[in-house]
């Protein structure tokens, strides 16, 4: 008998953290969390099972399929940009293959259950390409359909998982199904950057903007790697769980398309300086471009247009970069850093 359980790939990640414990506290479910290293130990409690593993090795999906019905699956792990362009071969295997892997997982959970089972695919910005500064500085907050150019091996790989989640979707249907029967019913965020208060990320390239409130809430010195006038839209940690969960919740009827763009705030890097020494004026804060990384930023959207996911599921984020500051950010960092 297999059990019942959603699945969390990436579950250690800052986004599966964040996860957990939004839905640990749902009645009734029965969380796998499976993640290349053990799940920390804040959270480790809030997962009823954690697999130590990778989503490219066959046997371990396998062994997912014969030991449970997954009615929903996060798929979260993946290399984020800037790692992927360092490791772009390792990026590729890990951002699509493991992604097909855990598509292939859920439309083989659809057809035994007879249900069509919940995918989430978290996207980004970075699918979004610029040719330029000159570009991106013209075009107002984008459309989903628009200016899907990506110039960054992480921006190709969300791109076509876009599109992969959509050929699953059209192609796996219930013989003789109506309309919404498929195996699999998947939903995707196209992220912007993501601001924790717990957690600083690795390996992408909006992280200038936590990592300088981090440095500067710890007191160390930090120099930033992109350009002062550099512009992207954020957002804070938990606008970006209860988005996920809000949209996987969404009936089925009131979702028209598979992607969706969200945004909260979108702050040039020296307006977010100023905003962190509002709050830490002992920071020291400086400049220093690290050119591959300054590119990649100048070829995502200073910000994105978010009506779709406004109409559909009603997405509403609850900070803005005011009160993200004054009522999440600033408060937990002084706390955790207070010694
Ligand atoms: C990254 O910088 O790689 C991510 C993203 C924008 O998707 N935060």
């Amino acid at each position: 008998m297999r059990k019942s359980a959603i699945l969390i790939t990436g579950a250690n990640g800052e986004m599966g953290q964040g996860l957990i414990t939004a839905l640990h506290k749902q009645n009734n479910v029965n969380i796998v969390a499976l993640d290349l290293n053990p799940l920390d130990d804040s959270i480790s409690m809030l997962a009823n099972e954690e697999l130590i593993g990778n989503i490219l090795d066959q046997g371990l999906i396998e062994q997912l399929n014969g030991e449970y019905e997954f009615d929903t699956i996060y798929h979260l792990a993946a290399l984020l940009s800037t790692r992927a362009e360092f490791s772009p071969r390792a990026a590729h295997d890990v951002n699509v293959g493991g992604t097909l892997n855990l598509l292939n997982l859920a439309i083989e959970q659809g057809r035994s259950q007879g249900n069509a089972v919940k995918f989430f695919f978290p996207s980004s910005i970075a699918v979004y390409g610029f040719s330029g500064l000159e570009e991106k500085n013209s075009a107002s907050a984008i459309k989903e359909d628009s200016y899907r150019n990506p110039t960054t091996m992480y921006g190709c790989n969300k791109l076509y998982c876009e599109h992969l989640g959509n050929y699953y979707t059209n192609n796996y249907q219930r013989l003789g199904a109506e309309k919404h029967q498929h195996y699999i019913d998947f939903r995707s965020i196209r992220f912007p950057g993501i601001i924790s208060s717990k957690t600083i990320p690795t390996g992408g390239t909006s992280d200038y903007i936590p990592e300088m409130l981090h440095a500067a809430a710890k007191g160390e010195p930090y120099k930033c790697f992109v350009r002062e006038d550099t512009q992207l839209p954020f957002m804070t940690m938990p606008d970006a769980i209860s988005a996920i969960t809000t949209l996987m919740d969404a009936p089925v009827e009131n979702i028209s398309r598979t992607v969706y763009n969200i945004r909260s705030f979108a702050p040039t890097a020296e307006e977010f300086r100023q905003r962190v020494l509002a709050f830490f004026p002992n920071a020291e804060i400086g400049f220093e471009v690290t050119e591959k990384r300054q590119q990649m930023v100048d070829s995502w959207p200073a910000d994105t247009d978010d009506n779709m996911a406004k109409k559909d599921w009603n997405w509403k984020p609850t900070h803005n970069l005011d009160s993200g500051m004054n009522d999440y950010l600033v408060p937990d960092l002084q706390l955790m850093y207070k010694n």
